[in-house]
């Protein structure tokens, strides 16, 4: 299997509930390494440009709100098939319709306030990987 990066945010749902360890150790448990990362909190400008994809749909301008709510941590991970891997312990976008045992079932609130996001594809995992770090802070080990 391909060795990939996926980028990780951890949303501010559950930076504030205090678990950003708690899912952390659900990656590290699935092989995928932490390879950068940093808490930050997003001015309303960069949530817009992370977020431009889905600037007409109906839900942009909440979710841009909450994601600018307050701090978030924001991870490359690296691994086997890292992209897949993440969204699978992800789990659906809802937390409703989300597996039993996946990061959404077990630390989201709502569809809004859904604890991580996670980069969808190849292409869009290198542009929002590349959003947010230098090849200098990323450290393969
Ligand atoms: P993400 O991008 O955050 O990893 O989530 P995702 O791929 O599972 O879902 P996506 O379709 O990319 O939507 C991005 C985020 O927008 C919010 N959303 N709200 N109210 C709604 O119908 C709705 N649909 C999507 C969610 O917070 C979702 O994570
Ligand atoms: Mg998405």
């Amino acid at each position: 299997m391909a060795i990939e990066r996926t980028l990780s945010i951890i949303k501010p749902d559950a930076v504030a509930k205090n678990v950003i360890g708690q899912i952390v150790a659900r990656f590290e448990k699935a092989n995928l390494k932490v390879i950068a990362a940093t808490l930050k909190q997003l001015s309303r400008a960069e949530a817009e440009r992370f977020y431009a994809v889905h600037k007409a749909r109906p839900f942009y301008k909440d979710l841009v709100d909450f994601m600018i709510s307050g701090p978030v941590f924001v991870q490359v991970l690296e691994g086997d098939n890292a992209i897949l891997k993440n969204r699978d312990l992800m789990g659906a976008t809802d937390p409703k319709k989300a597996a039993p045992g996946t990061i959404r079932a077990d630390f989201a609130d709502s569809i809004d306030a859904n604890a991580v996001h996670g980069s969808d594809a190849a292409d869009t995992a290198a542009i929002e990987i590349a959003f947010f770090f230098p090849e200098s802070n990323i450290h393969t080990r």
